[in-house]
């Protein structure tokens, strides 16, 4: 009213300007709650970009979570599930990286992973071994990092493939250090073996570094290699063992995989001669029993080394055939069992008396017995290798 009264004493020209400024407000007061409308919509389509992206986050962690799961069980199939998930590109470089970095995952089966035959394994395995950095390592400090990155296998094919690849990457890295690739080869097998010798409290003679040094001559393409460095390699093994990578969950569950042979058969009892049915699988040198296919806890472990196996008769059983040391006849055999209260025991047995349900199958448990105690994973790969060096002297 009071507007309208001041309004009324305004000039004409005045009343317009008055008239133009007020439509300008109306149409900024429409402009701001046009743009107020906008940003409520961008806000809300923000926060559905976030949410949305967020659930991918957690779809990818989910899906990462069972690839690992699957790789632990059965490392082929996990990468298989990853790589149709697309967590993992199907490249060797990523696949690589994944198993580097190594989060969740047991290293028993990177290890089997990394070792395997096809092409796509091997040249995942080179890319694994290009994510390690040996420059300036010694080969005690590089071998130190390469096996705790894995656990390595059983199988000596696997075992070659792994430490060739290996012995090629430090010698990329540290290129003074040896003459040949197979020189490194051949030292890493030496180490190896010295880490055991020195302290597996099986082994009585620990061998001096003399020794060390005398197993490595003419290893440097047919020449020595420097008595400082094997000097400092051994005591660098002498004064801290490797540490080898234990895998946490079930690491038996991967052990009997796959197993040389498995069965049912009959086994007699130690120190109380009473027949019992049981499971064996044979596998990585060691014959397991258990109750039930199904059992994941062995009722007992024989290892075979130092074993032979022969087929023996027997009055009360067919098919039988023993397990016996042949260079301590009279000892007990060294095995482990448990014993009716679940307590691991060692076994009373100076012998093991087997009975196979046919002929045929006792025939092929003693052929693959006998095959695993013979394997040797290192012997042949180390004997070859020595054999090419010490023959690059000679030409
Ligand atoms: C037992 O007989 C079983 O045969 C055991 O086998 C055997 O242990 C025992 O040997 C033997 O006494 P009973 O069950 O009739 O008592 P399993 O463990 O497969 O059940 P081994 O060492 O063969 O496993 P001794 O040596 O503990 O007597």
């Amino acid at each position: 009213m009071e507007e309208h009264q001041e309004e009324s004493q305004l000039t004409s020209v005045e009343q317009e300007e008055v008239h133009i400024i007020r439509l300008h407000k109306e149409e900024l007061l429409d402009d701001i709650q046009k743009l107020k409308m906008e940003i409520a919509q961008v806000i809300t389509e923000l926060e559905n970009f976030h949410q949305a992206g967020e659930s991918k986050i957690a779809e990818r962690n989910k899906l990462m979570a069972v690839g690992r799961k699957k790789f632990n069980m059965d490392p082929k199939k996990g990468i298989d599930y990853l790589i149709q998930n697309k967590v993992l590109c199907q490249n060797e470089e990523d696949i690589a990286k994944f198993l580097y970095k190594g989060e969740g995952l047991h290293k028993t089966p990177i290890g089997d992973y990394l070792g395997g035959r096809e092409t796509l394994n091997i040249r995942i395995l080179q890319s694994f071994v290009e994510q390690h950095e040996f420059s300036d390592l010694n080969l005690v400090q590089a071998l130190r990092q390469f096996l705790w990155s894995f656990r390595l296998p059983g199988e000596a094919q696997k075992i070659d493939r792994m430490m060739e690849a290996f012995a090629t990457r430090y010698c990329q890295c540290n290129q003074e250090v040896f003459q040949s690739t197979d020189t490194c080869y051949v030292l890493s097998f030496a180490i190896i073996m010295l880490n055991t010798s020195l302290h597996n409290p099986n082994v009585k003679e620990k061998p001096a570094l003399e020794r060390f040094v005398a197993m490595n001559r003419g290893i440097n393409n047919g020449g020595d290699l420097p008595q400082e460095l094997l000097k400092n390699l051994y005591e660098s093994i002498k004064n801290e063992p490797f540490k080898i990578p234990e895998d946490d969950g079930n690491d038996l569950t991967h052990t009997f995989f796959n197993p040389d042979r498995e069965g049912w058969l009959s086994k007699l009892g130690g120190r109380v001669k009473t027949w019992k049915r049981r499971w064996f699988i044979l596998t990585d040198n060691c014959l397991y029993y258990f109750e039930h296919t199904t059992d994941k806890e062995p009722r007992g472990i024989i290892p075979l080394e130092n074993l032979s196996v022969k087929a023996a008769d027997d009055s009360r059983k067919l098919n039988c055939f023993d397990l016996y040391s042949p260079n301590s006849k009279g000892h007990t055999i060294k095995a482990c069992k448990t014993d009716t209260d679940g307590r691991v025991v060692e076994g009373n047995h100076h012998f093991y008396r087997i009975s196979a349900p046919s002929k045929d199958e006792r025939d092929a448990w003693i052929k693959s017995i006998r095959a695993s105690i013979t394997k040797d994973p290192f012997y042949d790969m180390v004997a070859a290798r020595k054999r090419k060096l010490t023959s690059n002297k000679l030409n």
